[in-house]
């Protein structure tokens, strides 16, 4: 990235395309254990994390993300108390999911802790519910965290990882969603942030609805919904259900939730089960 330009860009090699942001200044940058972590302040969108030069996040347009990736599943669930999510270090999921009342106990299972160490300085809004009673971290491998998870233990499980390639191509696999479904209590559901509709439908949406099916899943959904900074802006999450029907969610509640959101609510919820016909019929399904 040559920031001489005054601009970051992320290119899609693969895509032959590009997206760039007007930067201020850099802010942060370091080699972790596991990856380059980059902070910049950016012109428009505030703040913007990069991880091994992929956008993960901006101030501005996180909501729709982390909104997403939580709401749909917990309103879907019909009484959830114990949420776990796999990666997800900034902070932004957990703090969605510890707005539901209901919830007894969350946890977050990031194997980077400089990934939260870096949002609670440079995102301190999405960290502010860190200290909620009902927060419980764990730094390191939510592969091996999920195979040791005691069975029938947990309402929803939400994975809020990286792009599919190194370390968290083992988070889109059937061996993990074999260890979710022993580990998920009846009628609980597992979320796996599935990237770009437009761009990946036939490929890894196609193979994380088969490997969920395959896991045991009989009810699995995509969601789709806007996120401008990531490749095409638009992305997913895919869904599925230990033996739990995904198609109907607590309308009433969504509606009426004691919560306040910017994106989600009762008739984004019903707009996102809608899938695009490209989708249906590559998916083969309603
Ligand atoms: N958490 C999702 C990251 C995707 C970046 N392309």
């Amino acid at each position: 990235n040559d920031l001489s330009t005054g601009w970051f860009t992320e290119v899609f090699q693969n895509e032959g395309t590009a997206f760039s942001l007007k930067v201020k200044a850099k802010l942060h940058e370091e080699q972790s254990e596991y990856q380059k972590l980059e902070i910049y302040e950016t012109e428009t969108f505030g703040n913007l994390m990069v991880i091994d030069g992929c956008v993960m996040l901006t101030t501005r347009d996180n909501f729709l993300y982390h909104e997403m990736m939580t709401h749909p599943a917990l309103f879907t669930h019909k009484n959830p108390k114990k949420v776990v999510v796999i990666g997800g270090g900034d902070c932004g999921t957990l703090k969605e999911v510890l707005k539901h009342p209901g919830v007894e106990e969350a946890w977050q299972v990031e194997i980077d802790e400089r990934v939260t160490r870096l949002s609670e300085k440079y995102f301190p809004e999405l960290c502010e519910s860190n200290e909620d009673p009902r927060a419980n971290f764990f730094f390191g491998d939510g592969i091996k965290w999920m195979a040791d998870a005691a069975p029938n233990s947990i309402d929803i499980i939400i994975v809020d990882s990286t792009d599919p390639v190194g370390p968290a191509e083992g988070l889109f696999a059937v061996d993990f969603y074999r260890n979710c479904m022993v580990a998920l209590r009846e009628g609980g559901i597992v979320v796996q942030q599935s990237e770009s509709p437009l761009l990946h439908t036939d490929s890894i949406i196609k193979n994380v609805q088969k490997d969920m099916r395959d896991a045991g899943f009989e009810s699995v959904r995509t969601l789709p919904f806007p996120q401008p900074v990531y490749p095409t802006g638009w992305w997913s999450a895919t869904m599925a259900g230990k033996n739990h029907v995904l198609k109907y969610f607590r309308e009433e509640d969504a509606e009426q939730r004691p919560f306040v959101t910017r994106y989600y609510n009762k008739k984004v919820h019903q707009a996102a089960l809608a899938l695009p016909q490209f989708m249906r019929d590559i998916l083969h399904t309603e």
